[in-house]
């Protein structure tokens, strides 16, 4: 197929969501386009490689290249159908920045065709696709309803397992009208497993806002309760677990914050468009942020007086064994440590590119007063505390995240403090 050819899809944006729903449409046989505004982007994947860590995605996109049934370019092409997967981030003051999903739009424009379907999987504000989406594309001259299909589609999967719950999980669908939500049906029927919900745009939208929302104000509980163990003199971890036997009781995880470009971002974009109608999910944003201060607050009282305390921080990325930095809590304690005139040498095997200084383990721990866990990867919980006993000068471990075996640190003559555990040392 030339390259100025009719593709059946074509996927704008070919990051961690565009770049396996491209490949698993064209496994399932589709011929996609996937086009990318990062020019790397385009020729690492377009030579079957892959630009971001994800289980099983370097299999499934170099025999889909392989194949011929995944091209890549820089420009969007005539297709059948539109997918948009570009990012929409928050600006610094907490708006959502529809920059991306506005220059995709526009970018396939001159291509729509009647009888295209174009699908928004973005996670956008409520009333995104009939606001902002919609008369881009009318620009055309189509109309859509008429000429032309809408609909938004928002992906649901967890970083780290993207792929298995490509196929397995639900996806809601939201039409601008039944045949549009039916055509983005069909599109998705080629490799989703899991039950199709068919409704309106502004209801999907929701629906996905929503999702990240109730995570959010829920993580938010989970460290407030942390904090207040801390305060009482009893453990958190022992909290949750029993008052998780109640049958409709789910307390999530306390932690150092919450990153990602999804949980600490999403709740935003209701905050900014109804800020009177959002103190609880405003708050909830707000109590999760203040966790990186809270965590440098204890690892201050857990080196004392010590004048420039050397700390080995143990993590960037924003969870367990992903290199996603976005949002990243663990980046906000690296900062405010620093600020407090700690020496920080920072470690992460996942992070490959990194904006500070990252060291192996050895000659992160080497000489450390404290050590933290800032992020539950695997490395770390199988750490060894004799060998980083034999490293470091001060015997002190903090675990945010819960991850390693206490007694074991203990049995090594580790001082041990838990995030939302206010017991001493047992
Ligand atoms: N976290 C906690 N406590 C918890 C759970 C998570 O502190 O109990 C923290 C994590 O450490 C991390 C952050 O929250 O910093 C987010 O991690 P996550 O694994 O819960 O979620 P994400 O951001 O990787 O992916 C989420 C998922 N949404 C939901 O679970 C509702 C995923 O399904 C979405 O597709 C994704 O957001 C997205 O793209 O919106």
């Amino acid at each position: 197929m030339a390259d100025n050819a009719h593709y059946d899809i074509c996927v704008m944006g070919l990051g961690y969501i565009g770049l396996p729903t491209a490949a698993m449409l064209a496994t399932s046989g589709a011929m996609v386009l996937g086009v990318d505004t990062n020019a790397a982007v385009v020729d690492t994947v377009g030579r079957g490689g892959i630009h971001i860590e994800e289980p099983g995605l370097k299999t499934v996109v170099r025999a889909a290249i392989g194949s011929g049934h995944l091209r890549t370019a820089a420009a969007a092409a005539p297709a059948g159908v539109f997918i948009i997967a570009v990012p929409t981030p928050i600006t610094p003051d907490k708006r959502a920045d529809m920059a991306c999903v506005v220059g995709a739009v526009e970018a396939i424009v001159p291509h729509l065709r009647p009888g295209n379907l174009v699908i928004l999987e973005s996670t956008s504000p409520p009333g995104t696709c009939a606001g902002l989406v919609r008369p881009i594309l009318e620009r055309s001259g189509l109309k859509v309803g008429e000429s032309l299909h809408l609909a938004h589609c928002p992906e649901r999967v967890l970083p780290g397992r993207i792929l298995t719950e490509l196929i397995a999980n639900d996806r809601v669908i939201g039409g601008h009208d039944r045949a549009s939500a039916e055509k983005a049906r069909e599109v998705y029927a080629r490799f989703v497993e899991g039950e199709m919900f068919l409704t309106d745009t502004t209801t999907a939208e929701m629906v996905k806002i929503i999702e990240n929302t109730y995570r959010d104000v829920n993580i938010a509980l989970a460290n407030e309760t942390a904090v207040l163990c801390e305060k009482l003199g009893i453990d958190f971890w022992d909290v949750a677990r029993f008052a998780n036997r109640h049958p409709r009781v789910q307390l999530h995880h306390a932690g150092p914050g919450v990153g990602g470009h999804c949980i600490s971002v999403d709740p935003w974009f209701l905050v900014e468009r109804f800020p009177a109608d959002t103190p609880l999910i405003g708050l909830a944003r707000t109590r999760n942020d203040a966790m990186p201060a809270h965590v440098v607050a204890r690892i201050l009282e857990i080196v004392g007086d010590r004048p420039n305390p050397a700390v080995a921080a143990l993590g960037l990325a924003y969870k367990g064994n992903v290199d996603d930095l976005r949002e990243s809590p663990a980046l906000e304690v690296v900062r405010l440590l620093r600020e407090k005139g700690c020496e920080v040498r920072v470690n992460d095997p996942l992070v490959k590119r990194a904006p500070c200084e990252t060291l192996p383990l050895e000659d992160c721990l080497k000489d450390a007063d404290c050590a933290v866990v800032l992020t539950a990867h695997d490395v770390y919980a199988e750490l060894d505390p004799a060998w980083a006993g034999t490293l470091m000068r001060g015997r002190n471990l903090y675990d945010t995240h819960h991850l390693v075996n206490p007694a074991a640190w203990r049995a090594a003559g580790f001082n041990v403090t838990v995030l939302g555990s206010g017991r001493s040392a047992e």
